[in-house]
């Protein structure tokens, strides 16, 4: 099995992406031949700056190894290393729906508002198709809101091969069953994001404890006190599925736990679980981030791999 998936090295690391991204990365290595890519074509869509973009290719790379990637048995590259995805994306391009694309939430979320809105974010996704066809990948480890990316993949990979005979395999999304989309802390009702969220509701992974405790003792957790999940309760539901995530118990187990103690030691617990977490991903990435003649090589290798 081909596995294949991509992250953007712009905005700080949350939790919401390690749930649907680094943790599933990390399990699928386990089941394939398994490809992830920095999509630094990506995050040139809208505002940023070179040298910093840079910078956070490696941190990115870093935090990938840190999470559990194995540069034995993953191939880690950065896209813009490959030329090859700037080509797919143009070829593409003439079997992608103008229409469709339109659709797409996250282009009508991240160009709403904005002075100036680049055609690459219109764009963005037939990028995306090409990163995964190139690879005929077969499972593509996602969180929920990159579905509707997938969907056009598929319907771009069908299309072509209708046209031209039997060429792209069509790519299957893997989301956890648990943690496919968490919420933002202080507004659940939208998802966890560093360019859409709340600071104070986006956990980051290289939050120190104290910071990370501190959001969650003041997330909010709706009206009632019972521990339970439900559409009436997206923020205590939130934190059932942010435990569940960090410590692999399952969110029925966590609410009979707290069912009846109240909020307050529930949350205590909460912020326990990921300080645990994440502990020794930070240690990790300080580690891994400290050499970055180390990380440019592992890159390169990869890089050459993925050619
Ligand atoms: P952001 O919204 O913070 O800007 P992003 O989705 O635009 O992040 P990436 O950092 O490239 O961009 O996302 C990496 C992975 O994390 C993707 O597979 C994405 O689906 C997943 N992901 C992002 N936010 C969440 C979330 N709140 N819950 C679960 N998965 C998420
Ligand atoms: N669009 C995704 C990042 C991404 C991706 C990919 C994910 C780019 N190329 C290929 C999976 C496969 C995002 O915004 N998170």
């Amino acid at each position: 099995m081909r596995v294949f998936s991509g992250i953007q090295p712009t905005g700080a690391k949350h939790f919401g992406n390690y749930s649907g991204g680094f943790r599933q990365y990390a399990a699928t290595q386990e089941r394939g031949e398994a490809f992830f890519c920095v999509v630094d074509l990506h995050s040139i869509t809208v505002d940023y700056d070179p040298a910093a973009l840079r910078e956070q290719t490696l941190d990115l790379a870093a935090m990938l190894f840190a999470t559990g990637l194995d540069p034995g048995r993953s191939t880690v590259f950065v896209q813009s290393h490959v030329t090859a995805h700037a080509e797919a994306a143009w070829l593409l391009s003439a079997v992608a729906s103008y229409g469709q694309l339109g659709r797409m939430t996250q282009f009508k979320d991240k160009g709403d508002g904005r002075e100036f809105v680049s055609a690459g974010l219109f764009t963005y996704p037939v990028l995306m198709a090409g990163d995964i066809l190139l690879y005929q990948a077969d499972a593509v480890p996602i969180g929920d809101d990159q579905r509707q990316h997938l969907e056009l993949a598929r319907d771009i990979a069908e299309r072509f091969n209708a046209r031209f005979g039997e060429t792209f395999r069509e790519p299957t999304g893997i989301y956890p069953n648990v943690g496919a989309r968490i919420m933002d802390l202080q507004e659940p009702t939208r998802k966890m994001s560093t360019t859409g969220g709340t600071p104070q509701g986006t956990l980051l992974l290289l939050d120190p404890p104290d910071v990370l405790r501190k959001k969650i003792r003041s997330a909010v957790t709706d009206s009632g006190s019972e521990v339970r999940r439900g559409d009436d309760k997206p923020g205590v539901t939130t934190l059932i599925d942010i435990m569940s995530v960090a410590t692999g118990e399952t969110p029925g187990a966590i609410e009979e736990r707290y069912a009846s103690g109240g909020y307050g030691p529930f949350k205590a617990d909460v912020a326990e679980a990921v300080v645990e977490l994440l502990a020794p991903v930070q240690a990790r990435y300080a580690e891994v981030r400290s050499d970055a003649g180390e990380l440019e090589r592992l890159l390169a290798v990869g890089a050459r791999k993925a050619r």
